[in-house]
């Protein structure tokens, strides 16, 4: 069969896999269709995906793991519904890698888990909802038969999984709800796991959460009620090798060297321009995690972003030279002291023309923190059209303005007020999300 693993003797030196050596190659946070303002982001996925067969047949990949958002929207334009499709039928026509996903927050768990069926003979397994029975998330890998690894699918456990919200309950109450529900999902996980093979098998497990005390970047979006389902990396039971987490665009270990975010694999906004972006082999074998590799994803497209004044941005621009890349670079340009009336981008958008570069936006930087007196009459265009895309700092900004507040009742309710916009938020994805009959 063309294609097929043992033909691909050009690459056989560099692909050198240890016998008997199950491999592991961990993703998430892919974001097909997603926009940054009005532009596409789909040659750049193109891209990565076309890059991610070459990695999977180049390294010799047993399972690809998707962990979680998969896809920017509940509802993803039809596009990127395309390009995750071909991408899975390729991988199949090109091997035998086989894979696993789990929905993330911003997927929808019921449009990712409706082709389940086709596609588990394909060897794809979707787990978008935790099941009740946690043995129905837990995956013997390659086969029942032959044991290498058990993976147990966790996907990202919603709010309303994990607790029944009651009025009055304060932030710590709250907090302690989710992440003991968090702690029991994965302790029953791991038991469920361990059932499906002999102890000489490792264990996997996915997930789709924060971890305290790791990074995050600006396009991740608030996953629990105020950030307040984020657990400890003791979360997960000693029992799994290794766990492959999403929801951090950033790529890190939280907490333990096992227990990893595999970041995005291109950069979601500006506030993830320069970071570095890989994708990590996992390697098991004789019943242990044997090594992990980071795999660098080349950069497709640059996002830079450039600070100036405004008298100086036609000479900053003048004076710019994107790195030498794929597709022309994006720049956000951070303007010190705009000038109310002037088109900076206008100017901007004349000084790329022709060159390998374009403009997507001239913002104002923010030198002062945006605190209350910037709701005054000083407050400028931008720095009001920032606020007004950030309703949690418009509520503080209207706390600050009572008088006679106590700090537990503005803890009341802002709490009040983040639950408000997360039931919103969810009505909202549900109603974007197909019919499910
Ligand atoms: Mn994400």
């Amino acid at each position: 069969m063309p294609g097929k693993r043992g033909e691909l003797k050009h690459d056989s030196m560099k692909a050198s896999k240890p016998t008997a050596t199950f491999r592991v190659l961990h993703t998430a946070d892919w974001h097909l269709g997603k926009l940054l303002g009005d532009n596409s982001r789909e040659v750049e996925h193109v891209r990565f995906l076309e890059w991610l067969l070459g990695a999977i047949a180049e390294h010799q990949v047993d399972l690809l793991i998707i962990a979680g958002d998969v896809f920017d929207s509940a509802n993803p334009p039809q596009t990127a519904v395309t390009q995750y499709y071909s991408f899975l039928s390729r991988l199949r026509r090109a091997g035998d890698c086989q894979v696993v996903v789990v929905a993330g927050n911003h997927d929808s768990p019921a449009h990712l888990e409706a082709p389940r069926e086709i596609l588990k003979p394909l060897g794809v397994e979707v787990i978008g909802f935790w099941p009740e029975d946690p043995a129905q998330a837990c995956i013997a890998l390659p086969g029942r038969q032959n044991p290498a690894l058990i993976v147990a699918a966790v996907p990202f456990l919603r709010d309303r999984d994990l607790r029944v919200g009651a009025a009055g309950q304060s932030a710590t109450e709250i907090q302690q709800e989710l992440t003991r529900g968090i702690r029991e999902r994965y302790a029953s996980a791991s038991l469920a796991a361990r059932e499906l093979a002999p102890d000489s098998v490792p264990l996997l497990a996915t997930g789709h959460l924060t971890v305290t005390g790791c990074t995050s970047a600006e396009s991740e979006r608030e996953i629990h009620i105020g950030g307040l389902g984020a657990v400890g990396s003791d979360a997960f039971p000693e029992a799994f090798a290794y766990v492959a987490l999403g929801h951090l665009h950033r790529p890190q270990k939280a907490g333990r060297e096992i227990i990893r975010y595999s970041g995005s694999p291109i950069p979601l906004s500006f506030g993830e321009a320069g970071d570095h972006k890989e994708v990590r082999l996992v390697d098991f074998a004789g019943g242990k995690l044997q090594a992990q590799t980071a795999l660098s994803v080349p950069v497709f497209r640059p996002l830079i972003r450039l600070a100036t004044r405004h008298a100086e941005l036609k000479q900053t621009l003048e004076q710019f030279a994107p790195p030498a890349s794929d597709l022309p670079a994006w720049l956000e340009i951070a303007v010190e002291d705009p000038v109310p009336g002037e088109n900076l981008y206008e100017i901007a958008r004349d000084c790329a023309a022709g060159r390998n570069y374009e403009v997507l936006r001239v913002v104002a930087s923010r030198t002062q923190p945006l605190a209350g007196p910037a709701l005054g009459e000083k407050a400028s265009f931008e720095e009001a059209a920032d606020l007004l895309s950030n309703p949690a700092q418009i509520f503080s900004l209207r706390l600050d303005q009572e008088p006679g507040l106590t700090p537990e009742d503005r803890e009341q309710l802002v709490l009040a007020f983040t639950e408000l916009r997360h039931l919103h938020q969810e009505r909202q994805r549900s109603a974007d999300a197909p019919a499910v009959s």
